[in-house]
């Protein structure tokens, strides 16, 4: 299945974009007036947010949303399969074709370089993903040390070098450890919708009895994108508008075996706004807390948000929007600036679809991988 969120003048160039892209068969899961955001929103009419959705298989009868969802996961894991080998594949042709790069240019001089030359050739390389500098410093120290020594070396085995070496920058955690599992980070980062695909996964792929509960009271209607997941996936839904609400309202998932807790996007700078959030987080440990970040946000902007989200406790590491941009240096900054394990990468808006959970050499590898 897939869900999608349209923003249109109004409901009928809305409704012509939503058949344009998802087809005549698409069903419109919510629509309501929205303000762009921002100070312009007051001097520019509202717009139309429609939610719709489509089914990408054949119809069948028998088949409910969840065994739908089923499904696409089943599906999911073969294509992870395949993906993972066409990764592989790719980031070896990539470094083959470096090495092909320099010899090219030494023309027909021996296929190995020296080491200085080598490290050289992938700091430029790295540099173009926005590591920190640091951070790429402390690599190649590691890297050269282990490469020192006489005699030449090819790219492909000082990418080798370095890729370990990245891989040891940073730490990944499997799944969920706690029962309540909570996601937080500025606006738009992909809270809501990585929760949905976690919901999705536990839900359909674990057989857990899923929960969900949504700190929301910034934007009105903000709900209803979390509502209309929670319908399709026939899950229960909570909604809390204070503190002293999540006692009661926990008492009612009492039966859940996972909760997840979706929050209202925070602006980083807005203080009292994070702050509020904290006396909701303090009531809602232990918890696994994730602070999700797009992969696209510049590396000056991941410090200040690791920074500003430290209050609120988080633990663990969500980068989403992967398939967004080149530059993967974000997923390792994030990591370096929080010094918390990064759980799951998302890359795309299919629900349940984009969501893995990231592995230390997938992260790396990352940084070798093309387009
Ligand atoms: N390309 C891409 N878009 C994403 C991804 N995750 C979420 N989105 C989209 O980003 C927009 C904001 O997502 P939402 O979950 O509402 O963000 P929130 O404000 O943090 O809850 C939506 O249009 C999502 O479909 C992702 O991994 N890749
Ligand atoms: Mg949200």
């Amino acid at each position: 299945m897939k869900i999608r969120k349209y923003l249109a003048s109004d409901m009928k160039e809305g409704l012509v974009r939503v058949k344009k892209d998802l087809g005549r068969d698409a069903v419109i899961l919510h629509s309501r007036r929205v303000r762009r955001r921002g100070i312009r929103g007051f001097f520019t009419p509202r717009q139309m947010e429609i939610i719709a959705a489509v089914d990408t298989k054949p119809k069948d009868a028998s088949l409910n949303n969840g065994a739908m969802l089923q499904r696409f996961i089943e599906k999911d894991k073969e294509m992870s399969v395949l993906t993972e080998e066409l990764e592989s594949l790719k980031s070896k042709v990539m470094e083959l074709s470096a090495v092909a790069t320099v010899n090219d240019q030494d023309e027909g001089k021996e296929k190995t370089v020296t080491r200085k030359k080598s490290s050289a050739y992938w700091r430029t390389y790295l540099e173009h993903h926005d590591l920190d500098p640091a951070l790429l410093e402390e690599i190649f120290v590691e890297a050269e040390s282990d490469a020192a020594g006489p005699g030449r070396m090819s790219h492909a085995k000082m990418a080798d070098i370095l890729k370990e070496k990245a891989a040891g920058k940073i730490i990944c955690t499997n799944g969920c450890n706690s029962r309540t599992q909570v996601f937080i980070g500025p606006t738009g980062v992909g809270k809501t919708t990585t929760l949905a695909k976690l919901a999705a996964r536990l839900s359909l792929q674990d057989n857990e009895k899923v929960g969900l509960i949504t700190i929301d009271h910034y934007r009105i209607g903000a709900v209803d994108q979390l509502r209309a997941y929670s319908e399709i996936m026939e899950l229960p839904l909570e909604v809390v508008m204070a503190p002293q609400d999540l006692f009661k309202v926990m008492m009612r998932l009492e039966e859940c075996d996972r909760i997840l807790v979706d929050t209202a996007g925070r602006s980083t700078g807005n203080k009292d706004q994070l702050e509020d959030l904290v006396s909701y987080i303090d009531m809602l440990l232990p918890a696994d807390i994730h602070l999700v970040i797009s992969a696209t946000t510049r590396r000056q902007d991941v410090s200040y948000i690791a920074e500003s989200f430290k209050k609120l406790k988080y633990n663990r590491l969500v980068v989403t929007k992967l398939d967004e941009t080149n530059a993967y240096g974000t997923v390792m900054n994030s990591s370096y600036y929080t010094r918390m394990p990064l759980v799951y990468l998302a890359d795309g808006q299919r629900v349940p679809e984009d969501l893995k959970l990231a592995s230390e050499l997938d992260v790396a590898g990352l940084l070798w991988r093309t387009g």
